[in-house]
């Protein structure tokens, strides 16, 4: 069926302004922090994986091309929000100011790393998909029980809108018209299903028709309009007037996982279409006349030092004991599990 929701942009492929953002988000210091902002997620991100790579860090999940959705939309939140964030999340979580210590800790399996930012109210990452979605809209229920002027963000990928637990969390959260943002990120594949596969709509943002629930379909690589219509999500959902969904369309550059090799299941010319987020906007910014090459490569010398930083103590940290595997699922441990873990720890269990 064809639907009605057309690529919501301020800014076109080339970082040419289309629209003026209605929060002077496009004007000259706001775009420039939205480049350090990304900046310092991708270039966190590559160096993971190098990490990776070395040996020296778990399973990585990389977001390069996702940074404009995330900076774009946890920037648009206020401090006395909840975020719900899946694994792929970190980006822009590390962008808006969560400890990259934290994030290597959690990816080199250090359960203390599961709260990045603990000046936010930042729910442990989802790894169970869509998971995060009805515990996120029983979280905004409660804020709105107790009238809270709080507002729930939440993030899933295209192939989480094929889960039970997204319709059922869109379901709860529009009955009990909650203050929740469901933030859909449509990176074009869940692992190696190409989307067109894994659904039979056109968008994911007419999902929302059947829950009566107002929808739009964004931009994903244009930081100004992700951050305009999740700025409009959260001012809908604060002022009462319940869920919005956004449909931020985007493409993940990399692999699903570190573990995984894209070449094996997409065409090296998919995703063409789709530019950088980071060099479309370096693209506005030198329009404007913003650009400075100085400025620009003073954040990469700080960043990549501040990542430095952030490796050299987490490698300090002794090896994770893997066997807190078991702990904080029970509030008792089963018997079944108890032996599991006594022999997990007799044959020297640690990761
Ligand atoms: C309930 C559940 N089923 C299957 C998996 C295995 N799995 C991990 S990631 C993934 C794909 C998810 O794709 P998508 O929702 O599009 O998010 P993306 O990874 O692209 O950000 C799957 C099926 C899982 N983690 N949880």
């Amino acid at each position: 069926m064809k639907t009605n929701y057309p690529l919501f942009q301020l800014m076109n492929e080339r970082g040419e302004k289309i629209q003026e953002g209605t929060y002077g988000q496009m004007e000259k210091e706001r775009a420039k922090r939205f480049y350090e902002q990304m900046m310092r997620a991708r270039l966190f991100d590559r160096q993971a994986i190098h990490l990776q790579r070395q040996g020296r860090l778990g399973t990585y999940v990389p977001y390069e091309g996702q940074e404009a959705a995330q900076v774009g939309s946890l920037t648009a939140l206020d401090k006395q929000d909840w975020i719900f964030p899946s694994y792929r999340e970190h980006g822009g979580l590390i962008a808006t100011g969560a400890k990259m210590e934290s994030v290597l800790l959690y990816w080199g399996g250090h359960p203390v790393g599961s709260i990045p930012d603990e000046r936010r109210k930042v729910f442990a990452p989802a790894i169970p998909i869509a998971t995060q979605i009805p515990q996120a809209a029983g979280v905004a229920w409660a804020s709105k029980l107790q009238e809270k002027e709080e507002v729930t963000i939440v993030y899933f990928g295209d192939g989480a809108t094929s889960e039970g637990d997204f319709h059922e969390g869109m379901n709860f959260a529009s009955v009990y018209q909650v203050p929740l943002v469901l933030f859909n990120q449509n990176n074009g594949y869940a692992i190696s299903v190409p989307i067109t596969k894994q659904m039979n709509s056109e968008t994911i943002a007419q999902k929302a028709v059947a829950y009566d629930m107002p929808s739009v379909r964004v931009d994903g690589n244009d930081v100004f309009a992700v951050y305009e219509v999740t700025k409009r999500a959260v001012e809908h959902a604060r002022s009462g007037q319940g869920p919005m969904l956004i449909e931020a369309v985007t493409w993940r550059k990399g692999a699903h996982t570190t573990a995984d090799d894209p070449a094996k299941y997409r065409e090296p010319h998919e995703g063409e279409a789709f530019v950088d987020p980071v060099e479309r906007l370096t693209l506005y910014l030198k329009q404007e006349g913003w650009w400075d090459e100085e400025w620009a490569a003073t954040i990469e010398r700080e960043v990549l030092e501040e990542i430095e930083r952030a490796i050299d103590e987490v490698e300090r940290y002794p090896k994770p004991d893997a066997s807190v595997l078991f702990d904080h699922v029970y509030a008792t441990l089963p018997s079944s599990l108890e032996r599991q873990k006594r022999q997990f720890i007799e044959r020297g269990g640690r990761a």
